[in-house]
Parts: structure tokens; C-alpha cells; sequence
């Protein structure tokens, strides 16, 4: 792996991959006090049980003979004048963030339609995904709707068919949720074998929102749904693939389906739906209807073109399963992770996210030996309920061959399975819905692998 590759972005950012693997030469050479030695010492006297080194300690800001000397410069910004306040357009990210960006799968053929960008989950924090890198799933390419323009209606087995705008809508008592979503063929690529390079191919088809909208439960009842025989919905998409998926009356009686217009604190973006979309929290993302058009009460579901061919898995026997709505619960560990290199041994904070569609995240157990051993990772708070959950563990990394995994388990005692659990029950030739045990192999030279252990 060449520095120039790593300058050239093609390398996913590790945490150490600011400073080039140059960089951290210099730093090393300008002496023992350096910056990363106060992470090293550091770490190994709290492994020792004695106290943090005295300079980490007292917090000295000020180099030590032959230390980083970077500090005692001033730059520009430390003398001049900044720039004005940020009042033309949209806010951007740092001009030195232009690698952070959704990226389509060297492991599918690239299209522009009906197609798929991942999210760089390798480079994000929390568990928040910024909206504009929010994963992209259209089967006929997205638009920029007129909300103005845009109608939504409630029909079928209702007492009065009704046209709502967007306005009225947004004028009805709202509600404010994190969610994640990801859709049911996340992860696809891994059931034949390694295919992809980075967790953005692996597992980008994941994102989590706080969404805002209003209960469709809400809608219905206006309607006047007749909510004891109307046991499903249709929910149909406005634009040209009329996406239609069947949700059952159960999600949306309990309240959590919801006509969301709102993400993360501003209107949705076009590409996620603007100006609506369904939230079906916990279920994959195909039932998320963006640019919503239309909710259809039924008595049964509706078998249309989108869950009768597609999203469905194809099971050992031949059979197909048909409606697998839930997300099971799943883990990836974001950093390490493949194509990201390791650019000194030493402390690193393993991070990573988990996820259910069944409800909270119990734990979250880290191996770096390829499963033998186990150990319970730090979930960060707030752990929300079919929300991304976000898990560290303290690793030094001595420098030798590991192979990092992580193994999630859902509130209600669901546990992640390797891929022989999985292909035991399943089979090799699904498509969707693999929630195996993701492996990351870390060489010795640093360099981070996608690998599958059994
Ligand atoms: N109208 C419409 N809704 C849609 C789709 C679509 O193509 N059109 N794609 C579905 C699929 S398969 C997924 S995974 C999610 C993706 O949502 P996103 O593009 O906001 O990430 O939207 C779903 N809703
Ligand atoms: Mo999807």
C-alpha cells in the first residue's frame, strides 16, 4: 500500500490517517515525548494499574525537549482574518472532507436509476447519518417533488376516500424518532464470498435519521379505516417505479409506522423522499415508500411486483419466504475496517455499530482473535430501540496478524450468527437479509481485509 494511495483517498481514513505514514515517522523521530508515545505510555500504565504518565496527567501543553514543535507555529488562521459569516447557501463540510462521500459498489454494475449508493459508515461518528450521505436506493432514479404540488390519499377500507397536501399534514400533532433503515439487501455481496473491499460496500445500505412526521395511524382514523377488517395497507410511491409494498395493520396500529416529511431536523432530501416518506421502523428498507403517494386499506396482502419477485429469500429447499419484514439483528465493527490502514501498533478504540429490527441493542461482544475469545464492548448512550447503536472497545494492537469481529444481541435474546449458523438455516443463494458476523483481518503491515472466517 503506497503513501500515494492513502494521499489520493482511494484508502478509507483510519483514525491515524491524517498524518501520512511519513508524517508519523517525523513524529516518532522528534522524540520520545512525541505525540503518539503519550498514547502509548499512557495505555500501558493504566494496564500496569499505576497512574497516566505525568505530562498526560497535567495536561502540558508545552513540548518537552525534541517534541512536537508544530505547536509553537502560527498558521495563518492563528494571525489573520476568517471568513464571514456562512450565510451564502448550504452549509458545506471542510474542504479537507471531500473523500466523505457516497460511493456506488465496485462489486454491482454501475447504473444511475435504478440504483444503489452506499453510505462511507467507516468514516461517521454516534449514530447519526448526515443527510447527505444518507444511502440512496431508487428503482427509477430520484426527483425534486413541488411539495406544493404533491397530494397524498387514504383509500380502500376507509368510510371517505381523503386527499391530504403537505401543509395539512404538517399541521397534524407530530412526533420525532431516530430510526435506522437499511435495506433488505445490505450485505448481499458476502453470501457467495468476499467480494467488496470496504464496510461502505459491505454493509453502506444503512443509515439512521431522527425522522419527523405524523403517525399514519393518525391518517387512518381521519379517514375513518375500518381498523378491525382492514388488516393491511398498501403503500404506493409517486414516482415512476410505483414502488407498492403491503404493511400490516399491526406496525401502524401501535403507532410507530409513521408519514415522516422531516429528517434530522429539516425537510427530508430528495433522494430520501421529499416531501414524504413512510417510516416502518424495524422493517427493511423496500417498505420505506418515498415520495408517498397513497395508502390503500386491505384484507390481505397484495402480492404486488415488489414482494413477490424481489426482497424475498430464497431458502435451502427451493422454497421462497415471502414478507420477511424484520431486520434481525446485526453488528459491523466501521473502524478498523477494510481498505483502512494501521499506520503503527499501539492503542486503538475499535468502534463500531448494532442494530435490531426487534427493539434495543442488549450487547455487543468484540473478538480480535476470529472468535475465540470475546469481550463485552462500551455501548455509547442513548441506545434506542430499532435506532444504530454505537459500541467502542480499548484495543492495543501488537502489531501481529488480528481478525476483528463484532456480535450483537437484541433485548430480545437474539444473537448474531457466523456464516455457517446463518448458511445452515439459509443456505448459499439468498440475496437478502444477512445479518452473519462480519470479519476484518488486520495484517501485519497494517493493511485491513475483508475476510470470511467459518
Ligand atoms: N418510491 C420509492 N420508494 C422506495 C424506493 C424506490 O425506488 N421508490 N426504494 C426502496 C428501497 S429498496 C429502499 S432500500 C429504500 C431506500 O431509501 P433511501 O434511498 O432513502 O436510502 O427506499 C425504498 N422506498
Ligand atoms: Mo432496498
Amino acid at each position: 500500500m503506497s503513501q500515494d494511495s492513502i494521499r489520493s483517498g482511494r484508502v478509507q481514513k483510519a483514525p491515524e490517517n491524517f498524518l501520512s505514514r511519513t508524517g508519523i515517522k517525523e513524529v516518532f523521530a522528534e522524540g520520545k515525548k512525541g505525540r503518539r508515545d503519550f498514547i502509548r505510555s499512557a495505555f500501558a500504565a493504566a494496564a500496569a494499574g499505576v497512574a497516566a504518565p505525568v505530562a498526560l496527567a497535567q495536561g502540558n501543553p508545552v513540548p518537552s525537549e525534541g517534541g512536537d514543535t508544530n505547536i509553537l507555529n502560527l498558521p495563518e488562521h492563528a494571525t489573520g482574518l476568517g471568513q464571514g459569516v456562512a450565510t451564502e447557501g448550504y452549509g458545506k463540510p471542510s474542504k479537507f472532507e471531500a473523500n466523505l462521500q457516497r460511493r456506488q459498489s465496485p462489486g454491482l454494475t454501475q447504473t444511475t436509476q435504478s440504483s444503489v449508493s452506499f453510505a462511507p459508515l467507516q468514516s461517521l461518528f454516534g449514530i447519526v447519518t448526515p443527510s447527505g450521505l444518507h444511502f440512496e436506493r431508487h428503482h427509477q432514479g430520484w426527483w425534486d417533488i413541488d411539495p406544493s404540488k404533491h397530494r397524498f390519499m387514504v383509500n380502500g377500507m376507509v368510510k371517505k376516500n381523503m386527499v391530504f397536501t403537505v401543509d395539512e399534514i404538517m399541521r397534524l400533532p407530530s412526533v420525532s424518532r431516530f430510526h435506522f433503515i437499511e435495506c433488505g439487501a445490505n450485505t448481499a455481496v458476502e453470501w457467495g464470498n468476499v467480494a467488496v473491499p470496504t464496510v461502505q460496500y459491505t454493509h453502506g445500505m444503512l443509515s439512521c435519521s431522527e425522522f419527523t412526521g405524523v403517525p399514519l395511524i393518525t391518517l387512518l382514523e381521519l379517514a375513518g379505516a375500518d381498523l378491525k377488517n382492514g388488516k393491511f395497507v398498501l403503500a404506493e410511491g409517486g414516482e415512476g417505479s410505483s414502488m407498492t409494498r403491503t404493511i400490516p395493520m399491526s406496525l401502524i396500529t401501535s403507532g410507530e409506522v409513521i408519514v415522516a416529511y422531516g429528517q434530522n431536523g429539516e425537510m427530508l432530501r430528495p433522494e430520501n423522499g421529499y416531501p414524504l416518506r413512510l417510516v416502518v421502523p424495524g422493517v427493511q428498507g423496500v417498505s420505506w415508500i418515498k415520495y408517498l403517494r397513497r395508502v390503500e386499506v386491505g384484507d390481505k396482502p397484495y402480492g404486488s411486483k415488489d414482494e413477490a419477485i424481489h426482497y424475498m429469500d430464497l431458502q435451502p429447499g427451493g422454497l421462497h419466504r415471502q414478507y420477511s419484514n424484520l431486520q434481525e439483528v446485526k453488528s459491523v465493527v466501521t473502524t478498523p475496517s477494510g481498505g483502512q490502514v494501521l499506520l503503527d501498533k499501539g492503542f486503538y478504540n475499535i468502534t463500531g455499530l448494532a442494530w435490531s429490527g426487534k427493539g434495543k441493542i442488549k450487547r455487543v461482544d468484540v473478538s480480535t482473535d476470529g472468535g475465540r475469545n470475546w469481550r463485552q464492548a462500551r455501548l455509547e448512550t442513548p441506545v434506542l430501540s430499532k435506532a444504530l447503536s454505537r459500541f467502542n472497545l480499548d484495543w492495543v494492537w501488537d502489531g501481529k496478524a488480528a481478525i476483528l469481529q463484532s456480535r450483537a444481541q437484541d433485548e430480545t435474546g437474539h444473537v448474531q450468527p457466523t456464516y455457517q449458523q446463518l448458511r445452515a438455516v439459509r443456505g448459499t443463494r439468498s440475496i437478502y437479509h444477512n445479518n452473519a458476523i462480519q470479519s476484518w483481518l488486520v495484517q501485519d503491515n497494517g493493511e485491513v481485509k475483508n475476510v470470511q472466517v467459518s
